[in-house]
């Protein structure tokens, strides 16, 4: 209760309590920096630092999610503009909610901001969860397919916590999987990591999928995953989430 009405405040207010971070994601082959996910951070006056799986889940339930949504798009957006004119051309990755991928105005509001900043649609790339398709998804099965015609990406984030299966995957629009970072933490030590993660990218291989490993906490785990095909690595080895002013002097000191 009080983080809903101190969320709505967040949101009405001019203070900044909200703010994005950007963590880099690297092609395994380059090595290079190919992409950023986008993670909104809660520093709220009253309740401190408040977790973002905590917020949004109560955002959701409380009707609150298209106005966070909202406030992601537009910084998010902006800041891409921002990275091209600085002359990066890795691509953002933009975390929707369940509530957000059946929403029509504000999927056609995400069209409109990038089109208004003269950005192209697969500058960004959009994660959502496994769950958010199971079931009665219909409505958000046609709206990805929808923002697929119009050129963006999907990727399925936390991919082996649900219950979709690769060959259900294949029907979707979805050229990315996630694989979550519970598999790949204890990566180097753990035989059944392994085992899991192995299967992931034969599979993901036969249906052409993307794979981006999240959770990469050490050499060893980016050296096996890079050694096994898998396309990108995302975690605290290369970097931690930063926020706009930390990531460009990391990005300058990055080969
Ligand atoms: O950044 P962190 O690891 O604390 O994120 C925790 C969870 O919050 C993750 O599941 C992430 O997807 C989610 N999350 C972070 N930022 C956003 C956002 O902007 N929108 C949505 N819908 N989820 C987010
Ligand atoms: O959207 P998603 O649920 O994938 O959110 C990614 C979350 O994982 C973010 O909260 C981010 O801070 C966190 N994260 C990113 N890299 C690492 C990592 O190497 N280790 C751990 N423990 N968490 C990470
Ligand atoms: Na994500
Ligand atoms: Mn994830």
């Amino acid at each position: 209760l009080a983080i809903t009405t101190e969320l709505k405040r967040a949101l009405a207010s001019q203070q900044n309590e909200l703010s994005m971070v950007y963590q880099p994601k690297i092609d395994l082959v380059t090595m290079k920096v190919c992409s950023m996910e986008a993670l909104i951070r809660w520093n709220s006056s009253a309740l401190g630092f408040v977790p973002p799986d905590e917020f949004i889940t109560i955002a959701e339930q409380a009707g609150l999610i298209e106005q966070v949504t909202s406030w992601v798009m537009k910084q998010t957006i902006s800041d891409l503009a921002y990275f091209r004119e600085k002359g990066y051309d890795f691509t953002v990755a933009m975390n929707l909610s369940t509530q957000d991928i059946q929403n029509k105005v504000l999927l056609s509001n995400l069209v409109s901001l990038l089109t208004e900043k003269g950005l192209s649609p697969d500058a960004l790339e959009l994660e959502i969860t496994e769950s958010d398709l199971v079931a009665d998804a219909s409505l958000a099965i046609e709206n990805l397919n929808e923002l697929t015609a119009r050129g963006f990406h999907f990727a399925i984030d936390d991919f082996g916590t649900g219950y979709s299966s690769l060959a259900y995957l294949k029907n979707l629009p979805v050229k990315t999987i996630k694989i979550d970072k519970s598999f790949i933490l204890s990566l180097a030590s753990d035989e059944n990591d392994q085992q899991i993660v192995h299967t992931v990218l034969s599979l993901a291989a036969v249906f052409n999928l993307k794979v981006v490993a999240e959770g990469v906490e050490d050499l060893a785990s980016l050296t096996i995953l890079k050694d096994w095909g898998c396309d990108v690595a995302q975690g605290y080895y290369i970097s931690r989430p930063l926020k706009l002013a930390d990531l460009e002097e990391w990005l300058q000191n990055t080969p």
